[in-house]
């Protein structure tokens, strides 16, 4: 609400709060008298995109005028979260933009909250390839972003009494100032003997404190303008909307599913439909400069995030040879010089193999590319490995058998030059198992570069009161590099700091506890120590095992053990057709049900299942985290990057060696990290000897009572059976190792325990947590990718404009 009278404004708040009255008037055409929350947030990110074209315009021509080498990142998601706070403080403008906002009786928070989350991603790589883009812009690297644009994004979460319910995220509903259509710059691409048109909407990516603006390059599917003309001519109008509106359902929807390929028709020509449309663009791109075709891999790098958009090796060819004219051998030696591929996951479910008769019907030409460079392939190793069948038959573009199929994975190895795995481990277990027949062939074509996050969204933007004590303690560099949270180490014993610090851990949890009750009605004690698991469903994450932890921990409880107060926080999205997923779900709810209105539990357990997680809701979490849970079987979870979020705000982890829990713990020190479980080699070698959860569970009474309580109905009114799919698979094939873990889990927990009951201590282990993870920066990453696999080097812009600067 308006303060009586309104501090005065700053000089840039003063044309911001201009820029906010012009556009209520020429952009929403209203007086201040039926202005909306929503038109005044409108105003507010108009009058912030008025400042950041002046970014992007010079960016564009800088570009355009040195013929720079420029990276392309193709990603059919990108999980952007909301864009005003983060372009506000990539511009220093957070504080203008307050008074602005106050100046007009309007408070930012509540502007902030207008927005819509372009969710156009499911999770962990959706949110990576976000964090890159803002990397890439920050670093001043020439960089496109290639996807989809997405009518809905992520379904939204709400959850009842029966679990997850699932609705539409119609985020484009009311508009979306943040991105400019660019009707010009639209391409044919031939799906299923049918055109489809995809239009280019671009949308402003700012680098942090530098004059560079990125472009991410989003496509939405049109119908042809002259669109079955002959129907309609006909007198067949229905049949020409028809069409129209079968082109047009391509870019409807984000697929809800994480690391799970469901052979769909729709999801195939979603693929071939961005990354024809990107190719073309580049095509364009160089033509526009006067580069000939055949320096496509000079100007291009082409980085594929994961297999969604491995059809580029065929495309790119195609577009060579048939459109450009270019021979086999050049084109083959372009496309391999050009593209390079990251794989996110070893789980077999996500490996993508798309059937060769929907293949035939969709992309035919591209077909027979794939099956002349396999040809080929398969030729050069039949001579280099003479009589090894079995070898080339592993090695195939082609998975042979009653239903034959392409292999998405083989297609992007062949036709990359480099192959990275996203975490040592996983990096490691890429070249020993999915890949260990390409990396005989091609030991050099394999490296790792470790995930990392934006340390702007995720602690500048997510957590105001940290990054303040943080200026004030080491200086304002941390933003732009992220290894100077090492200057925090000597204040970790500093008894003031320490100090400031707990009052800031304080303050996020008080936010969160707010945001909790209104979310669920539910009052959390900020005191307790905040115990946090958030991220997708889904049986290798082991929620489930986290679930057995705290039914275990509320016996314990009720049988008159002492044990510190805890607040259980879950949240995370389960696909909709993943009925595990969703009974874990249901079991998390059914336990916060029970357990949070039992008089013996008060002060002592709370759990909590927050609903719709998204970018917007983990600005809000991470900052309040005391204990991250990354508790994936070993050897499964690729990297995590919720991972790098916690502990960089100051969590304290309970993990297993997976991912990048294993680079974590290495960096924050193994004094400051919970350790527990099986590693990958021990359960490979549990696995060899045959694996039954039996004997595991029969030695561990606990265990038992915990499953039989949940099995007894007592978190589904009675109900026996409701759970029963969760406990037979838990306690037949246990797939996920949860009780060959469970025993070592209660055992780091009974640690965590312990050591917050000293709570200078544990204050200590969370500034050294923050400390210690600069590594975790997407800058980092970027970095890497730019030098080692790109090639790319940075190109700074300068204010050029001819346009003036509003401000
Ligand atoms: C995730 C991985 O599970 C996670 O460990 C990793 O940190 C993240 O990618 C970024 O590298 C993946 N998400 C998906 C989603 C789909 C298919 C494969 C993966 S791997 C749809």
């Amino acid at each position: 609400m308006a303060s009586p009278t309104p501090a005065p404004c700053p000089p840039k708040g003063q044309a911001l709060l201009e820029a906010m009255r012009r556009h209520l008037f020429s952009s929403q055409a209203k007086s201040a008298s039926l202005a909306t929350t929503h038109d005044h947030y409108v105003c507010l990110s108009l009058a912030v995109r008025d400042i950041l074209l002046t970014s992007w315009v010079d960016t564009a021509d800088t570009y355009t005028s040195q013929h720079v080498r420029t990276a392309t990142y193709m990603s059919a998601e990108y999980l952007l979260g909301p864009h005003l706070e983060n372009n506000l403080v990539s511009l220093g403008l957070r504080e203008e933009a307050a008074a602005a906002c106050e100046a007009l009786g309007l408070s930012l928070e509540e502007m902030l909250a207008e927005e819509p989350e372009p969710g156009l991603g499911n999770g962990g790589l959706g949110r990576l390839a976000a964090c890159f883009q803002e990397s890439m812009a920050t670093l001043e690297l020439p960089a496109i972003g290639y996807g989809i644009r997405y009518e809905f994004g992520i379904f939204r979460q709400q959850i009842g009494p029966n679990g997850q319910m699932e609705s539409t995220d119609p985020w484009l509903a009311r508009g979306n100032p943040w991105e400019v259509i660019r009707p010009e710059w639209s391409y044919p691409v031939l799906i299923g003997g049918q055109t489809v048109i995809g239009v280019a909407y671009d949308t402003p990516i700012l680098g942090y404190g530098v004059h560079t603006a990125n472009t991410l390059r989003l496509w939405s599917a049109q119908a042809p303008d002259a669109f079955d003309f002959a129907s309609f001519n006909a007198g067949d109008y229905t049949r020409a909307v028809l069409h129209k509106v079968q082109s047009e359902t391509l870019s409807k929807v984000l697929y809800p599913n994480d690391e799970l390929e469901q052979g769909k028709r729709l999801r195939l020509s979603q693929q071939i439909f961005f990354v024809s449309c990107s190719l073309q663009d580049m095509f364009r791109i160089l033509a526009s400069q006067g580069i000939p075709v055949t320096e496509f891999h000079r100007k291009f790098a082409v980085q594929l995030n994961d297999t969604h958009p491995a059809i580029a090796v065929a495309e790119l060819m195609r577009l060579l040879i048939d459109v450009h004219g270019v021979d086999w051998d050049t084109a083959w030696s372009i496309t391999t010089a050009t593209i390079s591929y990251t794989n996110h996951t070893l789980l077999p479910e996500a490996l993508e193999a798309w059937g060769l008769e929907l293949f035939q019907q969709l992309l035919p030409r591209q077909l027979q590319i794939i099956y002349e460079i396999n040809a080929r392939f398969l030729r050069t190793l039949r001579i280099r490995f003479p009589g090894q069948p079995e070898l080339l038959e592993r090695l195939s573009l082609i998975e042979e058998g009653p239903h034959r199929k392409v292999r998405m994975a083989h297609l992007a190895v062949v036709g990359s030059h480099t192959v990275n795995g996203v975490a040592e481990l996983h990096s490691r277990l890429l070249k020993e198992n999915l890949f260990a027949d390409f990396a005989r062939v091609w030991p050099d074509r394999f490296t790792n570069i470790t995930n990392g996050v934006t340390p702007r969204r995720w602690l500048a933007v997510a957590n105001p009161p940290l990054a303040a004590l943080l200026n004030d303690a080491i200086g304002t560099d941390w933003c732009r590099h992220l290894d100077q949270l090492r200057r925090l180490e000597p204040l970790a014993t500093d008894a003031a700091f320490l100090e400031r610090w707990q009052r800031v851990r304080e303050q996020s949890k008080e936010r969160l506890a707010a945001t909790i009750r209104q979310d669920t009605g539910v009052l959390v004690d900020p005191a307790s120590l905040f115990d946090v698991q958030v991220k997708r469903i889904h049986e290798y994450k082991r929620q489930h095992m986290a679930a057995l932890q705290v039914v275990e921990r509320y016996l314990r409880l009720r049988a008159g053990e002492d044990l510190p107060p805890r607040t259980v926080i879950f949240g995370g999205k389960a696909a909709p057709g993943y009925a595990m997923a969703k009974l874990i779900i249901r079991l998390i709810v059914g336990m916060a049900e029970i357990i949070n209105i039992d008089p013996a539990m008060d002060g002592r357990l709370r759990v909590i299942f927050l609903p719709n997680f998204s970018v917007k809701l983990g600005q809000k979490i991470y900052p309040a985290v005391d204990l991250s849970e990354q508790i994936s079987t070993a050897g499964m979870e690729a990297s995590g990057t919720g991972n790098m979020k916690m502990s960089l705000n100051g969590a304290l982890t309970i993990g297993t060696l997976d991912g990048a829990n294993i680079e974590i713990r290495e960096r924050v020190g193994d004094d400051n990290f919970f350790l527990f479980g099986h590693t990958a080699e021990q359960l490979a070698a549990i696995n060899r000897s045959g694996y039954h959860p039996m004997p595991w569970l029969e030695n561990d009474a606990l265990a038992k009572e915990a499953i039989d309580l949940i099995g007894s109905g007592h978190f589904s009114e009675g109900d026996r059976d409701l759970f029963h799919p969760l406990l037979a698979n838990l306690c037949s094939s246990d797939p996920f190792r949860v009780m060959a873990d469970l025993g070592d889990y209660r055992r780091a927990q009974n640690e965590v325990d312990s050591a917050w009951c000293d709570a200078g201590r544990w204050s200590m282990m969370s500034v050294l947590n923050t400390a210690r993870c600069g590594f975790f920066s997407s800058d980092r990453s970027i970095q890497e990718y730019a030098e080692r696999i790109w090639k790319v080097a940075p190109v700074p812009v300068n204010a050029c404009s001819v346009i003036p600067s509003p401000s």
